[in-house]
């Protein structure tokens, strides 16, 4: 039944799965899985390589590799939650690539119902590096993940040994030295990098309008900051920062 699974998922060119019973998943700070879905047993998750656009300098070349992955793997998701209800009469939910995300002071936008880095680990596809990221074990640093849940009794693929070489890179190379404490990543910090015009940059925006003149106001309309903000309010989350994934030796060109 595994390998019917897998096969599927690579035959839609995805880059590598696994499979993590709910026993194996043990994410201290996310939700008990059974609040989302009483009746799940497993994740299904899906490996996707990052393109080499997280190393342009760029940020909107860069955020677009990321786009057309989400793309992809929101798709990916959607098909392979259909194959599980057909082929094996499965219950299924798919979990979200990075949002919806609960907005809240309690989580600060910085908490998804379902972590997909332990989910990708007990799933033996990566351990934790340095950069509080998964490696996958031939992807490197360069990957992503997406999941589905479903309630059919699947056992967890063997865990992937420790991979990261501590060469430092990451963190000599984080902008915001947002990697400095080793296991946490100071979220203000690499939110300030990865997410210039997140929700801190709009609340702050729209404070300092609604304190100011009127003739200042406009200026802060027509200004540059405005119009960023205006973007990736349509667009949603962008990323902006990619130096941990990209400065990280595994999974680049030149290993
Ligand atoms: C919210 C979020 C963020 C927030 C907060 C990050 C955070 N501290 O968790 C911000 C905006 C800061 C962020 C930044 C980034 N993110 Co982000 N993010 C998420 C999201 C949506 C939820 C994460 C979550 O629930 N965290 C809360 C809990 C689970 O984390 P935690 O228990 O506090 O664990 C922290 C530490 O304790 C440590 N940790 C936990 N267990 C262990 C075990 C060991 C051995 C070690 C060493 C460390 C460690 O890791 C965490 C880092 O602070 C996930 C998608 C998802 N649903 O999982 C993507 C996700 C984690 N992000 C991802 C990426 C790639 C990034 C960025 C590179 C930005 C970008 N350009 O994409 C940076 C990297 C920052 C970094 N080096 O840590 C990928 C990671 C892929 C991978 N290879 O692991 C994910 C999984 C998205 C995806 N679909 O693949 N992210
Ligand atoms: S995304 Fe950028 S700012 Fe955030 S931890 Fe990685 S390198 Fe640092
Ligand atoms: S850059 Fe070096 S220390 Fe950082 S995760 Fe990669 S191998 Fe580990």
């Amino acid at each position: 039944m595994q390998e019917k699974i897998k096969k599927f998922i690579l035959d839609m060119g995805v880059d590598d799965a696994g499979i993590a019973s709910i026993e194996d998943y043990n994410s201290p700070n996310s939700p008990q899985l059974q609040s989302l879905f009483p009746d799940v047993r497993s994740l299904v998750v899906m490996a996707y390589n990052e393109l080499d656009n997280c190393e342009s300098n760029n940020p909107q070349i860069a955020f677009n590799g990321r786009l057309d992955i989400m793309e992809f793997a929101r798709s990916c998701n959607y098909k392979l939650a259909r194959f599980l209800k057909k082929e094996f009469n499965a219950k299924v939910m798919t979990v979200p690539l990075s949002y919806p995300l609960e907005m809240s002071y309690k989580t600060k936008g910085c908490i998804g119902d379902v972590s997909l880095r332990h989910a990708a680990s007990a799933a033996g596809l990566g351990s934790f590096g340095r950069h509080n990221l998964i490696i996958h074990p031939k992807l490197g640093s360069r990957v992503v993940f997406s999941a589905v849940m479903t309630d059919m009794d699947l056992p967890s693929d063997h865990p992937a040994e420790h991979l990261c070489a501590d060469c430092n890179l990451c963190v000599d190379n984080c902008p915001g030295n947002a990697l400095e404490a080793e296991g946490k990543t100071h979220l203000g910090r690499c939110l300030k990098n990865s997410q210039p015009y997140g929700i801190g940059s709009n609340i702050g925006f729209w404070t300092k309008l609604v304190d100011s003149p009127p003739e200042e106001q406009k200026k802060m309309l027509s200004g540059e900051e405005y119009w960023k903000l205006y973007q990736s309010g349509f667009i949603g989350f962008q990323y902006f920062c990619f130096k941990c994934m990209a400065s990280c030796p595994l999974g680049g060109h030149h290993e």
